[in-house]
Formats: structure tokens, C-alpha cells, sequence
């Protein structure tokens, strides 16, 4: 039994009738967890209600292990690794749990003979929507890898209080409504109140001399905002290892703003209680502008003080001193977002713990690893000196002590070089003043890392290219990868099944092991199987589109999808190009033989990008013209599915036979989206971007379909001079089309609906559509070939899923642990009675 030794006063045992695992004992909590924790019997009882009591009793199930693994870390003082992003896209937890706990099955049967709708219950989730994208999705994959391979970790993040938006698409258009997906509870989290933490915001300084005459600084602060804790607990599969996801929520402390109310300014009071818990109140859009946003900085700032203190805390409570920190914790900056930790680890240990600067500044270095994310010049992030001043005046005077001494160096190793030094500086002063994060990031950390090969040598040549230069190594690359377990185990049992009975269980967390498959490649009766399983699952598909959209789709049509932000660079017009040149191809010759398809959107757009969301307008006006013309005999149907997320993503990826991975090369950093489809059986048709490229390298080249400029020849293009219009004029198939789009045939005889778009196109495209127009078309009519060759494409199919073991975040989790954070594996062993697994 689990005794709390250190609570000598309430000596109590934990008895197994709360997690056991026998079909009684589930029964049993399930009826407990209605009553108790919901206050409900079954004549009141919601189906949210049910739906509590069972995420209660899976929670319950891994409460011991998530105790017994922050026990054991604590205990052995081994390295932690600290994954600080402001984004964690987690899907829902409950099938995820379930299976990661290997008791699916078993719980499902209990809760379908207690008499309830096991699916119906699962889809009441509502899945914790705190992510724009791949970024955040990424760092969700990397949570369930680091505690699938035993890694010591802990997540920290924000508890924002509306995640990304909901979508509505109306008359075509996208509508955002807020994502409330607290408003029925959530009982995945554990709010730890005790260990708030207190944070300060603007002021100013001081300057002062201590008792030992030492020049110092101290922080006065016009404001001080509580970091209240949410702890999550992240399971590993088929291991004990519990992890925790810690996110912070902001509330207004009580004593700070009880001397207001003393001096009888009560509304004042209020409102700074309002205006301290904004900070965490909404996940910030990305592809917005980076100006000005002062509450995102404060976000920034708020999660990631919150989280050093959180460390610091834990480390000296190890008994150790500050000096060994960077062997206590190895902390990831998830892009720049989390970069001010930087300036903050600085300012905690020089100005609270009174460590000399040199070696707070080693410690820090030593600490810290960077993710770079993205080469766009938009995305990049920098805040005016101004803004800084105000919010965090400490932290400007840091990172300026920061930049002198290491614009030192840099001039010391390259004397009158002044450019350099300008690029270099963490002060951007080519016009208004910034502080460059990207700059601050590189300078704090001991590794740089990209996401896919491609993008990391394109970091080292262009945006980072003078720091690769002055420390060429701190450079690696670290190729993006998804989990397994959610990607194909979760969210495609059938597939699941079919490689299980063929190889054995050991590929979900070896994916290598998919290799086995090519085995048996050769073998018609598997091949069948193969392809009937993509049919049944396309089928699953084609039923839900009808029941949620009223939109019949032929399940054997080829089911060509495109799911993911809504951006210029990611081409979903391009898509959209395509299938114009059918329609219109069909136009011309109502009887044309074509493979017919299915073509599949989803995906948010900023709210404030008006160009993503013409393009959305336009999916929408093509697919109602395409859709209800009787010409094209269904041979082609467009659906934008709206409100695009992960639940979203587990049904399509299985359903897709095409991926659609289209950017502009040199644009997408990795993509993750393209190992999710092709995991699962889908062939891919994409530029040499990203990590479409390591794809193709291993599925091989005869089983991808291939298109498009390279990074290099995009840059060519640019530099002599690209003109859009020269390939409208030269490609009559792409005049056409571009001129159905300006005639107002897609938008009721207006012309103008899609005139901001057509314009760009012509007069800029600056994502180069048109200059990969023809060859995109070109491959197109390769997949319709192929596609009507089925036993081929199975082949292709198979190898494409059976080559794709690199892209498990496991991999890339193990490279991390290896190369940057120097973590190693540890074992959580379980007292013998708590039951094992199902
Ligand atoms: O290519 C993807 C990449 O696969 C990249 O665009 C995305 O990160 C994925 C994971 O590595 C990404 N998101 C952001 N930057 N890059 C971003 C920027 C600002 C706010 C939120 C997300």
C-alpha cells in the first residue's frame, strides 16, 4: 500500500478498490464518480455527467503512477527536462489514455455493458484547443514521447482560458466563435494552489549598494500578478511513467490588491483584478501581426517567470545550490516565445540569488536549448524598446548588460566589421528600436536546432547565418516527428490491427519495425486487406460528412485532402487551381474519362488575414458551383470541412489517399501533417520542402509524387525577377482558369469578390503559384494514372506507411535527449500490488 510517510500525522492507505482494474472495480468507480464527483444518479445524469465519471475513473487510474514518478524524480535528483512552450495542442486525453494504459478495450466493454454509449461519451471531450498548429501539436507529440521512453519531463505552458477559436463557416465565409472549453469542467487537471507562484510586471529600477558594497539592482514593480499551477498528468505507453504538463493560470493576488480597497477605490481594484487575469485569458491567433501586442508579451513573460521559479524551487528544495542548475534541468524554448527566460534565469540568479554575473551566465547558457521554427521574416519575433521598458525595465537593462559584453566578443573576433555587429546585436536599430528574440535565444542557449533537415541549413546560411558562422557548434538539426500512438494506434485502430496481426505489437513504440511490412508486399491476400481497410475507414468518413455537412461523397473516389492553417505560403489555392483545370476540363468534354475525387479542406485562418480567408471564401464558391453541376455527374466534390483540430485530424489522416503538401519551397520549416498521412497509407504529391524531403528519401521517389521549383531555384527566380504574368500569358490552360476566377463565375457574375486575390496572383504571387502551376498539373494527372492502377497504388501505399518509422517523435525525442539535453531514461517501478496492466 502507498503510505505518505511524510504526513506523520495522517498515516493513510490508499486501497487498490479505486484503481483496480478488474471489470467490477471499474464498474463500481464509474457509479462512484457519478455520485461523489458529479453529485448525480443516473435519473439526473447528463451524458456529460457519464462522460466525467469515466475520464475520472482513467484519471484515477493513473494517479498512482504519476505520484510514484514525481517521487522518484524528486528523490534521485535526476536531470529533468523542461519543455517550455507557449502552445500544447493535446487533443482529447480520454481514448489516448486508454490506450497508452492498455485498457481500451477493457474499459470500453465495462462501460457499454453498464448500458452507455461508450462512442457517444468519448466524443463529449472537449479537446483542449491550446495551439494555432504544428508548432503546438508538436510539442504534445513530444510530451507523449519523452514519457513513452521513461524521459524525466515536465511541460509548462500557459492554461489559457479560450483556446484557439471555433470556426463557422457561413455563406462561405469563416466566422470565429470563442472556444469555451472549460464551460462543463475539466477533469484532467489538478490545480495545485499551494505552489502559486507571484510574478512582477513594469515599475522601474534601482540601483544600490549591498552591506558587502556591491553594486546591485533591485526591481520595483508596479504590479504583481499570482501564476496558479494546472498540472496535467501525460502517460507513457505501455510504461509507469506519468510526466506532468504544468500550465499556468493568472489570478490577482488578494493582499496586493487589498490596500485599493482600504483607500476606497473598490472599482480600481476590481479592474486591476480583471486587467492581471486577462493575461491568460486567450491563446493569441499566429500570422497575425507581431506589432504591438503587449498581452502577448505579458503572456510570454508570465509562464515562463512562473516556470524558473517553479524550477529554482525544486532544485533547492534537492538540497542543491543554484550553481548545478543546469544539471538539475534541461530547459527547450519552443521557438522564441518562451526566449525571454533568458533575461529572466539572469535576473532571478544575479538579482535574487546573488550570483556573480559570469557564472549566472554559464549556468544560464548551459541550461538552455532553442527550436527555431520558422524562417518567415513576419513570424520572427521583436518587441519595441519601448514596450519592453515598460512592461519588464529589469529585463531591458539585462539583455542590454548581455548584448555589450557579447557584441564585445563579436568584435574581437571580427574587428570594424559594423554590419555584422548590427546583424548580430539583440538591439534591432536599423529604424524604430526592437529587441530581436530570435537574437536573444541564440546568444542564451548552448544548441540551435531546426526542424527537418532543409530548414536547419537554411537557418545556418540565412536568418541565423552570423550566428552559425561565430558558433558553427551549436547548430544541429532535429527533424520534426508525430506519435505514433495518437497518430495511428488512436485515431486508426483498424490499420492498428492489421499491421499488429502481421508483425506483433512492438512497432507502436518502434515504429522502425513498420519495415516488417515490406515483408510481406508480394502477398495479394495482405494487399487486400490493405486496401479494404482504407475503403471501410474512407467509408467512416464519407458517413460523417454526411450526417455533419449534408454532403454525399463517393467513398470510392480518391480522396484527396488538405488539412491545415489556412496560409499564402501553404498553397491551398494551388489546390484550388487544380480543380478548376478538372471542372473546366470537363466543361469542355462532358464525357472526358477522369478518376474521380473527392477533394478534402480543413483549416483556421488568422482572423485578421484577410487573404486566408478569401481563400477559404473561394474553396467554398468553387465547391458550390462543382458540387451542383450536373455536367461534372459527382465525379469531382469539394468540402470544406470547417473547424479543422485534432479530434478533426484523427478521423481524416486514416480516411486520405492523397496528402497534399504543397508550399512554396523553403517556406514550410517541416510540416507534420505530411508524416500523419503518409504513416497511415497516403501517398504524398509536394515540393521539396520541409520534411517532404526526408519523406520522400524514404518512401523512395517512385512512391511520391513529385513537383515544383526547389529553394534554389525559387531564389533564382526571385533574384532575376519574377513575373506572374508572363505564365499566364504563355499557359492557355492557366489564363483560363485564372480568368473563370475573375469573370465572376464563382461568385455570382461579382467580379470584385475575388479581385484582391486574382490581383496578387498576377501582379506579385509571391509564393510563386504560377510557376509551379504546370508542373502541379502535371503530377496530378500522374496520381489520376496511378490511382487507377489499385494493386500499384496499394504497393505504394504500404511502403509509404512501412518506410516511415524516422518520422516517430520517439526518434527525435531520443536525438534531444542525446545531443542537447544530455537526459537519460528512468524507470518507474510500482509497488506489486497496484495491478498491472490489462
Ligand atoms: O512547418 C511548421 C512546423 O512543422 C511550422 O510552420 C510551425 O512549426 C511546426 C513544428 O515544427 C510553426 N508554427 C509557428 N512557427 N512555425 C508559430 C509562429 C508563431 C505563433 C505560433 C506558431
Amino acid at each position: 500500500m502507498t503510505t505518505f510517510e511524510q504526513v506523520p500525522v495522517f498515516q493513510c492507505e490508499f486501497e487498490d478498490d479505486r484503481t483496480g482494474l478488474s471489470k467490477e472495480t471499474i464498474k463500481r468507480a464509474l457509479a462512484d464518480n457519478l455520485f461523489y464527483i458529479q453529485g448525480k444518479v443516473p435519473a439526473t445524469a447528463t451524458p456529460n455527467d457519464y462522460y466525467m465519471a469515466l475520464a475520472y475513473t482513467v484519471r484515477d487510474r493513473m494517479l498512482q503512477r504519476w505520484f510514484k514518478t514525481t517521487e522518484v524524480y524528486t528523490k534521485k535528483g535526476v536531470k529533468v527536462v523542461s519543455y517550455l512552450s507557449a502552445e500544447f495542442l493535446l487533443g482529447p486525453h480520454l481514448s489516448n489514455n486508454l490506450i497508452n494504459l492498455g485498457i481500451y478495450d477493457l474499459v470500453r466493454q465495462v462501460v457499454e455493458e453498464s448500458g452507455l454509449d461508450f462512442v457517444q461519451l468519448r466524443e463529449i471531450e472537449e479537446e483542449p484547443g491550446l495551439g494555432n498548429g504544428g508548432l503546438g501539436r508538436l510539442a504534445a507529440c513530444y510530451m507523449d514521447s519523452l514519457s513513452t521512453l521513461e524521459i524525466p519531463a515536465i511541460g509548462y505552458g500557459i492554461r489559457y482560458e479560450f483556446g484557439i477559436f471555433d470556426q463557422e463557416i457561413r455563406d462561405g465565409w469563416q466566422v470565429e466563435i470563442t472556444d469555451k472549453w472549460l464551460h462543463l469542467g475539466n477533469p484532467w487537471e489538478i490545480p495545485r494552489l499551494e505552489e502559486t507562484i507571484e510574478v512582477k510586471f513594469g515599475g522601474r529600477t534601482e540601483a544600490y549598494y549591498d552591506e558587502k558594497c556591491r553594486y546591485r539592482v533591485r526591481w520595483i514593480p508596479d504590479k504583481v500578478v499570482k501564476g496558479v499551477p494546472y498540472d496535467t498528468p501525460i502517460s507513457g505507453y505501455n510504461v509507469n511513467t506519468v510526466n506532468t504538463l504544468r500550465l499556468w493560470k493568472a489570478e490577482a493576488p488578494e493582499s496586493f490588491e487589498f490596500q485599493a480597497f482600504n483607500v476606497g477605490d473598490y472599482y480600481g481594484a476590481v479592474n486591476r483584478k480583471v486587467v492581471s487575469e486577462n493575461i491568460t485569458k486567450v491563446l493569441y491567433p499566429n500570422d497575425e501581426l507581431m506589432k504591438g501586442k503587449e498581452l502577448r508579451l505579458e503572456q510570454q513573460y508570465f509562464f515562463v517567470s512562473c516556470s524558473l521559479q517553479d524550477m529554482i524551487r525544486l532544485h533547492l528544495q534537492k538540497g542543491e545550490s543554484l550553481e548545478t542548475f543546469h544539471q538539475s534541468f534541461a530547459v527547450q524554448l519552443n521557438d522564441t516565445h518562451p526566449s525571454i527566460g533568458v533575461a529572466e534565469l539572469m535576473r532571478l540568479l544575479v538579482d535574487e540569488y546573488e550570483i556573480e554575473w559570469d557564472q549566472a551566465w554559464q549556468i544560464t547558457q548551459n541550461t538552455f536549448g532553442y527550436t527555431n521554427h520558422t524562417l518567415l521574416p513576419e513570424a520572427l519575433e521583436k518587441w519595441t524598446l519601448s514596450l519592453f521598458k515598460n512592461l519588464l525595465p529589469r529585463h531591458l537593462q539585462i539583455i542590454y548588460e548581455i548584448n555589450q559584453r557579447f557584441l564585445g566578443q563579436v568584435r574581437a573576433k571580427y574587428p570594424n566589421d559594423s554590419d555584422r555587429l548590427a546583424r548580430l546585436s539583440l538591439i534591432d536599430e536599423s529604424g524604430e528600436k526592437y529587441v530581436r528574440m530570435a537574437n536573444l535565444a541564440s546568444v542564451g542557449s548552448h544548441a540551435i536546432n531546426g526542424v527537418a533537415a532543409l530548414h536547419t541549413e537554411l537557418l545556418k546560411r540565412d536568418v541565423l547565418g552570423d550566428f552559425h558562422e561565430l558558433w558553427p557548434e551549436k547548430f544541429s538539426n532535429k527533424t520534426n516527428g508525430v506519435t505514433p500512438r495518437r497518430w495511428i494506434v488512436v485515431s486508426n485502430p483498424l490499420l492498428a490491427n492489421l499491421i499488429t496481426r502481421k508483425i506483433g505489437v512492438d512497432w507502436i513504440s518502434h515504429l522502425e519495425d513498420l519495415k516488417q511490412l515490406e515483408a510481406f508486399i508480394e502477398d495479394a491476400e495482405f494487399r487486400r486487406e490493405w486496401r479494404q481497410t482504407k475503403q471501410d475507414i474512407k467509408g467512416y468518413l464519407a458517413t460523417y460528412i454526411k450526417e455533419n455537412h449534408g454532403i454525399e461523397v463517393n467513398p470510392e473516389s480518391l480522396f484527396d485532402v488538405q488539412v491545415k492553417r489556412l496560409h499564402e505560403y501553404k498553397r491551398q489555392h494551388l489546390n484550388v487551381l487544380h480543380i478548376i483545370t478538372l471542372y473546366k476540363r470537363i466543361k469542355d468534354n462532358p464525357n472526358i474519362e477522369i478518376t474521380p475525387r473527392t477533394f478534402i479542406f480543413g483549416g483556421k485562418a488568422a482572423p485578421g488575414y484577410f487573404m486566408a480567408k478569401l481563400i477559404i471564401k473561394l474553396i467554398n464558391s468553387v465547391g458550390d458551383v462543382v458540387n451542383n453541376d450536373p455536367d461534372v455527374r459527382d465525379r469531382l466534390k469539394v468540402v470544406f470541412l470547417p473547424d479543422y483540430n485534432v479530434r478533426f485530424g484523427q478521423r481524416v489522416y486514416p480516411a486520405a489517399d492523397l496528402s497534399e503538401q504543397i508550399s512554396t519551397a523553403g517556406k514550410e520549416a517541416s510540416g507534420t501533417g505530411n508524416m500523419k498521412f503518409a504513416m497511415n497509407g497516403a501517398l504524398t504529391i509536394g515540393t521539396l520542402d520541409g520534411a517532404n524531403i526526408e519523406i520522400r528519401e524514404e518512401v523512395g521517389e517512385e512512391n511520391f509524387f513529385l513537383f515544383g521549383l526547389t529553394t534554389e531555384q525559387v531564389y533564382e527566380l526571385k533574384s532575376k525577377g519574377y513575373n506572374p504574368w508572363d505564365y499566364y500569358h504563355n499557359n492557355p490552360q492557366l489564363k483560363q482558369v485564372i480568368d473563370l476566377i475573375s469573370s465572376g463565375f464563382f461568385s455570382h457574375g461579382d467580379t470584385n469578390l475575388f479581385r484582391p486575390l486574382v490581383d496578387s496572383l498576377l501582379y506579385h504571387d509571391p509564393y510563386m503559384l504560377f510557376a509551379d502551376y504546370q508542373s502541379y498539373i502535371d503530377a496530378q494527372d500522374q496520381v489520376n494514372q496511378a490511382y487507377r492502377d489499385q494493386e500499384h497504388w496499394t504497393r505504394m501505399s504500404i511502403l509509404n506507411a512501412a518506410r516511415m518509422g524516422k518520422f516517430s517523435s520517439d526518434r527525435a525525442i531520443l536525438e534531444y535527449c542525446q545531443e542537447i539535453w544530455n537526459a537519460v531514461p528512468v524507470k518507474i517501478e510500482l509497488e506489486e500490488y497496484i495491478q498491472g496492466r490489462a
